[in-house]
């Protein structure tokens, strides 16, 4: 599907479409082109009616092992600015159906603030996780500071911005950055079965649960609670609402229409 050169992307079957980071001579370092393909390639899947979730993974060495450095380099400030440099790379937080990311091998920098972009993580054993910005002698630039910290607190955040350390599949599931580990080889196939079960439920309240979540990251807790009250009461003028309910006092499963 799509004319692209650096990602694949394809239908995993129940409504899940999969894309692939493909520059494996750069270990699926990150670029503009990179970027605006997979801008790209998740609009096209959040407008197709046949789609209920996106999978985002990379090969079994890195998902991507973060911006493309050899490219940075010659950058300058006046240019970064004017051209508002990384701006667009976050495009893909504002796609409405769910995107999991499966995790294998590096996910440094760009890499890992990509799979923080997404609404899952899921990881391979192999999974490696961090922020070696400062190395480079800059700082994360598309979340590292911000989502990272939001996922494992002050403290270890900062640790690994600071020093760069990375993070192994098992810590990340220790502090809550991934929802789980799960065996070598199965992390594409497992992410493409959790896209499939919420593929299975109403899409409006798929929809409405992604927003109502992503608002606890921007709300006072008394917003937040305003807000999931509003959605969850508005969702009793959905046909869903009546066939979930119904289905469930009738002991049958639920045939959802998604609307
Ligand atoms: N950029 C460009 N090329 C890269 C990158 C990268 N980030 N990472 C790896 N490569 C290239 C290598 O240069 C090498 O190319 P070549 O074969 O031509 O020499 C090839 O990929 C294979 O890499 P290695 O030989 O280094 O493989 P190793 O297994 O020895 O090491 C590592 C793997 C540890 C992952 C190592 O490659 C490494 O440290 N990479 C850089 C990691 C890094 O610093 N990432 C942060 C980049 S800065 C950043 O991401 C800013 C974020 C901006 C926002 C992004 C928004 C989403």
């Amino acid at each position: 599907v799509g004319d692209y050169k650096n990602i694949i992307v394809s239908q995993a079957g129940n409504g899940v479409t999969l894309i692939t980071l493909n520059r494996p001579k750069a270990l699926n370092a990150l670029n503009s082109e990179l970027f605006t393909e997979l801008n790209h390639a998740t609009a096209a899947a959040d407008e197709d009616a046949s789609v209920n979730a996106i999978v985002i993974t990379g090969s079994e060495k890195a998902f991507a092992a973060g911006a493309d450095i050899k490219e940075m380099r010659s950058k300058e400030f006046a240019g970064a600015y004017k051209s508002n440099f990384l701006g667009h790379w976050t495009k893909i937080s504002e796609v409405r159906k769910p995107i999991i990311a499966a995790v294998s091998g590096f996910a440094l920098g760009g890499g890992c603030e990509l799979a923080m972009m997404c609404d899952i993580i899921l990881a391979a054993p192999t999974a490696n996780f961090g922020q070696p910005e400062i190395n480079l002698g800059v700082i994360p630039g598309a979340g590292g500071s911000q989502r990272l910290t939001k996922a494992l607190g002050k403290s270890l955040s900062m640790e690994l911005v600071l020093t760069g350390r990375n993070l192994s599949a098992d810590e990340a599931e220790k502090h809550g950055l991934v929802s789980r580990v799960v065996r070598e080889g199965d992390v594409v196939e497992e992410a493409v079965k959790v896209g499939a079960q919420i593929g299975k439920k109403g899409q409006v309240a798929v929809q409405a649960a992604k927003e109502a979540v992503n608002a606890s990251f921007e709300l006072s807790l008394h917003e937040g609670l305003r807000f999931e009250r509003r959605i969850f009461q508005a969702l009793f003028a959905t046909k869903d609402q009546k066939e979930g309910m119904n289905a469930f006092a009738e002991k049958r499963k639920a045939q959802f229409s998604n609307e």
